[in-house]
């Protein structure tokens, strides 16, 4: 499959070294207003065909697939502009600026016949997926409570300016990796109750936020995020989990510690690889969109539904706009409302 891809900013070059990686996909053109990521990233990834403007290059045609890889306020006009030129499509989270938008989107990519993507990697972390296949194999039984905590004081703000200007922050940019963890291990949520607190001055969002989840499957989870934590050693990026189930508990500790509780004890080492161009700490969530494009290829090849599809994402995005709601409104939000 040939693709393209939209936004060759900071993340972006994590997608185009593990499009490089991926057998079966081949990124053939890139597409970025600014002219000097653009240069750069056709330079550093050899990829011949350019553009400053998105319409032009689908006009152009020549690819099955494109990566949207920009910020949320353009995906609905590229995810639009994808279908209507007949692409598969894999783009990154937050999928949408709001609900109605992603609705809107994913209904775009429903009447093109295209697969549709979100680039929800978290839950692709190999320490996640190691996890996931223990309580979805019922080792420890039906669960029945989960914390997904994610605390650090890493500096976030000097690879991505923008995180310290929306008015939204953790639970927009970071939450909503967690939050989709906690869908993943638990299903999805029918209400959720939040609270946020800024605590860094410097930045306009929130910095902090604590979410109580009831799920429908029957599990309650406790997520809770901070980039307002001081820790030695810091755990950046690493999502820690404790989950009970009716016949044992798992959890992954920092340094990704896994145990399991059940009959006896089994505590595995589960550190993710760091792939040739990756660098530590960010090799967790580097390696995770190798397994999330790989998947992404796997899925319009076999012709299945992705895990993390767009209309799963949904909920997702509908637990973030929830948590944001029942944080100003100070109250319980049911899905319902929403
Ligand atoms: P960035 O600002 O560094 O890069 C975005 C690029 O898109 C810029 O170069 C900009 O010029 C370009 N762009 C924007 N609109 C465009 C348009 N209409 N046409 C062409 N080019 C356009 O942002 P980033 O930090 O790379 O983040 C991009 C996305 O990746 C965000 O949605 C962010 O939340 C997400 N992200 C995901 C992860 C993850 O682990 N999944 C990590 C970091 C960032
Ligand atoms: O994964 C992300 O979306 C990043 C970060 C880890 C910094 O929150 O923005």
């Amino acid at each position: 499959m040939k693709g393209a891809l939209i936004g060759c900013g900071f993340f972006a070059q994590n997608q185009l070294h593990a499009w490089r990686d991926i057998e079966g996909a081949e990124i053939v053109a890139l597409c970025d207003r600014d002219e000097q990521r653009l240069v750069q990233s056709a330079t550093d990834f050899n990829i011949a065909r350019t553009y400053f403007d998105a319409e032009a290059m689908f006009k152009d045609a020549g690819f099955d697939f494109v990566d949207i890889a920009t910020t949320a306020p353009s995906h609905r006009t590229l995810v639009e502009m994808a279908a209507r030129a007949g692409v598969h499509i894999i783009c990154q989270k937050p999928f949408a600026e709001n609900l109605d938008d992603a609705r809107a989107m994913v209904s775009a990519a429903a009447e093109a016949q295209r697969t549709m993507m979100v680039h929800e990697n978290f839950r692709w972390q190999s320490p996640i997926r190691a996890a996931l296949s223990i309580v979805r194999s019922g080792r420890i039984g039906t669960p029945f409570f989960g914390r997904f905590s994610f605390r650090s004081g890493y500096d976030v703000f000097t690879g991505q300016p923008y995180l310290a200007e929306g008015k939204r922050f953790i639970i927009e940019d970071l939450g909503i990796h967690i939050l989709d963890i906690a869908r993943a291990f638990l299903g999805n949520a029918e209400r959720i109750t939040a609270t946020t607190k800024r605590i860094n001055p410097k930045i306009r969002g929130e910095d902090v936020a604590t979410m109580l989840l009831s799920h429908i499957a029957g599990a309650t989870s406790v997520v809770d995020c901070s980039y307002a934590t001081r820790r030695m050693p810091e755990t950046f990026p690493q999502t820690l989990l404790e989950i009970d189930g009716t016949e044992g508990t798992l959890r992954l500790d920092a340094g990704y510690r896994l145990t399991v509780q059940s009959d006896g004890e089994d505590v595995q080492d589960v550190s993710p690889p760091v792939l040739p161009w990756a660098e530590k700490p960010w090799h967790n969530i580097q390696e995770s969109v190798l397994t999330i494009q790989q998947h992404f290829t796997d899925c319009i090849a076999a012709g299945r539904e992705p895990e993390t599809s767009g209309s799963d994402n949904l909920q997702t995005l509908a637990l973030v706009e929830a948590a944001y709601l029942s944080a100003a409104e100070g109250r319980t939000v049911t899905l319902d409302e929403l």
